[in-house]
C-alpha cells in the first residue's frame, strides 16, 4: 500500500546519468524533471543566475509586475490545475513581497514551491544588502522551509520540496538559494528516492473506523455531511456525489469546498458558516450526526463552538490528523485521503439510516428561506449582478473572488456544479488575491472562461497586473463589484460600531474605464439594472480582456449573517 499521495500522477520520467552543472542549471532541470511548464516570478540580483538559465532554456516564465501577484497566480494556477504553482524570486524585497501569498496557500491547503534567492552563504547573517531571514520568516506559515547549504544538498532538496508540497495535505515549501550556490557547480543526481522517515501521510483509512461510520450513518435520523476543500484536493467529488446517492445524506459546504458537490442537486443545503444558508447552519445545528471530509471547523464556519452542533455525533475525515479533534470534540475520527475513504464507505454498502422525515423538512426549509435580496428595478443589486453572471456563463466559468462583500455573495449566488471551478482566499481572506489568481486560473486552463469578481479596493491592493493580459493574451474578464466603498467594512462599522464609518469610504474613484484603456483593454462602466445583461453578453462576447466597472447599490449588507459571539442558530437575515 503506497503512503504517497500525490494530488496528481506524474510520468516518472527516465534515470538519467548524473551531470556536471551549477546550481540554477540543476534548479531550471529539477523544475523541467517535475513537470512543470510554467513559473510565475521577478528577478533580481540574488536569483540572477537562475534567470540566465530560464533565459537558455526558455522554460515558460511569468513575469508579474510585483512578486504578490506572482505568488498569487500561482495559487490560482494550483487551485486549479491541481499541480503545484512555482513561484521564483529574488532575495530580501522580493522574498518577502511574497510571504502573504505563502501565508495564504498555508492556511488553503494549496501546493507552492517558492524559491527565493539569497544573499551569498559568506554574508549570510551579516545584514547584506537585500538579505531577509526568510527561514525565520516563513517557518510557520510553510509546510518546510529549506535553506540550501550546500550544492550537493541541492538537487535532494528540490525533489524534497516537490514531494512535500504535493502530498498528504498540501502546502507551500520554500527552498532559499544563496546566490553562490546556484553558481557552483556540482552532480545532478535526481533519481535518488525521496526518503523522509519523519513524513509518511495516512493516504488509507482505517477500515474499523470507516466500519464505526458506517454503523453510526446506519442508526442516525438526522445525518449531515460537511465537504470542505479536502475533497476537492482528493479529486475525489465523483465519489462523494456516488456516496451521498448511495447513502441520501444532506450536504453542506464550507467557502472553500463549493464545488465539491453541485450545487443544483436537491441534496445540497449550500454553504455553511457566517454567511451561509439558513437551511446550511439549521441542518448541522440539529444534526444527529454530523460527518466533516477535509473540513477544517474554522470559527467562519463554526459560529460559537459552545452552540455548534449541540445534538450531533461527529465523524471527521482529514488527511492531516491535526485537524481532528482541534476545534470539535471528535467521536469517529478517520485520517487518510478523502478519496480512499468515500471509496471504502461506497463500497461498505452499508444500511441507508431512516432519514427521510429529516430530508423533507430540510427541502421545505430549502423552499421557506432561500436567500434572498430586495430588488428595486433600477439600481444594480450586487446578488443579481452575480446571478446574471451565473445564467450568463452557465455557471461554468471559473470565479476568482478578493475578499469581502462580493466575496460572500459571489459564494452565495453563482452555482457551482463542477469542481475547481472556484478559486477564493478562504482562510487568510486576502485582499488583492482574486486578481492575480485569474490570471494563474487562466494560464492554468487558457480555453475556460475566467471571471474575477472583485471588490473596488481589493482590485488596488494589485491592479498593476493588468500589465501582463495584453501581452500575454489572457482573456481573464474583471468584474469590479464597485461600491465605493471596503464594503465589509463598512458593513461591520453599520452594525457593531455605530455607524462611524471609520476610513472605510472612497470620496473619489479612479476612473477605471480610462484605467483599463492605458493597459489597452476593453473598459465598460455599467451603472443600470437595466443594462446588466447586454453589458456581461459584451463582455463574454469579447474576444480578449475585460475590465467591467459595475456601479452597485452602496449600502447593500451581506446576509443572512451570525453575528460574532452567535450560535449558527441565530442567524439575522434570514428570509421574512
Ligand atoms: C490585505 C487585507 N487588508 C485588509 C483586509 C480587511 N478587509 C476585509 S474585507 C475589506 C473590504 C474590502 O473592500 P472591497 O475590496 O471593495 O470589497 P467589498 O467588501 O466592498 O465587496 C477589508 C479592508 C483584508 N481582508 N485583507
Amino acid at each position: 500500500m503506497s503512503t504517497n499521495f500525490k494530488l496528481k500522477k506524474r510520468e516518472q520520467p527516465k534515470p538519467e546519468p548524473p551531470q556536471e552543472m551549477s546550481g540554477s542549471s540543476m534548479l531550471i532541470q529539477a523544475l523541467a524533471r517535475e513537470g512543470v511548464d510554467v513559473i510565475f516570478g521577478y528577478p533580481g540580483g540574488a536569483i540572477l543566475p537562475t534567470y540566465d538559465e530560464i533565459y537558455k532554456t526558455g522554460i515558460r516564465h511569468i513575469l508579474a509586475r510585483h512578486e504578490q501577484g506572482a505568488i498569487h497566480a500561482a495559487e490560482g494556477y494550483a487551485r486549479v490545475s491541481g499541480k503545484p504553482g512555482v513561484c521564483v524570486v529574488t532575495s530580501g524585497p522580493g522574498a518577502t513581497n511574497v510571504v502573504t501569498g505563502i501565508a495564504d496557500a498555508m492556511i488553503d491547503s494549496l501546493p507552492l514551491v517558492v524559491i527565493t534567492g539569497q544573499v551569498a552563504t559568506t554574508l549570510i547573517g551579516t545584514d547584506a544588502f537585500q538579505e531577509a531571514d526568510m527561514i525565520g520568516i516563513t517557518m510557520p506559515i510553510t509546510k518546510h522551509s529549506y535553506q540550501v547549504r550546500t550544492i550537493e544538498d541541492l538537487p535532494r532538496i528540490i525533489k524534497e520540496a516537490f514531494h512535500i508540497a504535493t502530498t498528504g495535505r498540501p502546502g507551500p515549501v520554500l527552498i532559499d538559494l544563496p546566490k553562490d550556490i546556484s553558481l557552483t557547480t556540482g552532480l545532478f543526481d535526481y533519481d535518488k528516492e525521496v526518503h523522509l522517515p519523519g513524513y509518511q501521510p495516512t493516504v488509507m483509512p482505517n477500515r474499523l473506523q470507516i466500519r464505526k461510520l458506517v454503523e453510526a450513518v446506519s442508526q442516525a435520523k438526522k445525518p449531515v455531511i460537511l465537504a470542505g476543500a479536502g475533497v476537492l484536493h482528493a479529486h475525489a467529488a465523483q465519489e462523494l456525489f456516488e456516496y451521498v446517492e448511495q447513502q441520501q445524506i444532506p450536504v453542506v459546504n464550507t467557502l472553500l469546498g463549493l464545488g465539491s458537490f453541485p450545487a443544483d442537486h436537491e441534496l445540497h443545503l449550500g454553504m455553511g458558516g457566517m454567511h451561509g444558508t439558513y437551511t446550511a447552519n439549521m441542518a448541522i445545528h440539529e444534526s444527529d450526526l454530523l460527518i466533516s471530509i477535509g473540513a477544517r471547523f474554522d470559527d467562519r464556519l463554526t459560529g460559537n463552538l459552545a452552540f455548534f452542533a449541540p445534538n450531533a455525533r461527529v465523524a471527521h475525515i482529514d488527511i492531516d490528523p491535526a485537524e481532528i479533534g482541534k476545534n470539535i470534540e471528535t467521536e469517529i475520527p478517520v485520517v487518510g485521503c478523502a478519496k480512499e475513504a468515500l471509496k471504502m464507505l461506497i463500497a461498505e454498502n452499508g444500511k441507508r439510516g431512516d432519514n427521510s422525515v429529516w430530508r423533507a423538512d430540510l427541502q421545505r426549509m430549502k423552499q421557506e428561506y432561500p436567500l434572498w435580496y430586495k430588488e428595486d428595478g433600477e439600481t444594480i443589486k450586487p446578488q443579481q449582478l452575480i446571478e446574471k453572471l451565473c445564467e450568463a456563463t452557465n455557471g461554468e466559468a471559473i470565479i476568482t473572488t478578493d475578499v469581502g462583500q462580493h466575496q460572500m455573495w459571489a459564494a452565495q449566488y453563482y452555482a457551482f456544479n463542477k469542481p475547481n471551478r472556484w478559486v477564493t482566499s478562504g482562510g487568510l481572506g486576502t485582499m488583492g488575491f482574486g486578481f492575480p489568481a485569474a490570471i494563474g486560473a487562466q494560464i492554468a486552463e487558457p480555453s475556460s472562461t475566467v471571471v474575477a469578481v472583485l471588490g473596488d479596493a481589493g482590485f488596488q491592493m494589485t491592479l498593476q497586473e493588468l500589465s501582463i493580459l495584453q501581452e500575454l493574451g489572457l482573456k481573464v474578464k474583471v468584474i469590479l463589484v464597485n461600491n465605493a466603498s471596503l464594503g465589509m467594512v463598512r458593513q461591520w462599522q453599520q452594525l457593531f460600531h455605530g455607524e462611524r464609518y471609520s476610513n472605510s469610504l472612497f470620496p473619489i474613484q479612479p476612473d477605471f474605464v480610462k484605467m483599463a484603456e492605458a493597459y489597452d483593454i476593453k473598459g465598460m462602466k455599467v451603472e443600470k439594472l437595466s443594462e446588466v445583461d447586454q453589458a456581461l453578453k459584451e463582455m463574454l462576447d469579447h474576444d480578449g480582456p475585460v475590465l467591467m466597472d459595475f456601479r452597485v447599490a452602496k449600502e447593500e449588507n451581506v446576509y443572512p449573517m451570525i453575528s460574532p459571539g452567535k450560535g449558527q442558530h441565530e442567524m439575522e437575515g434570514v428570509k421574512p
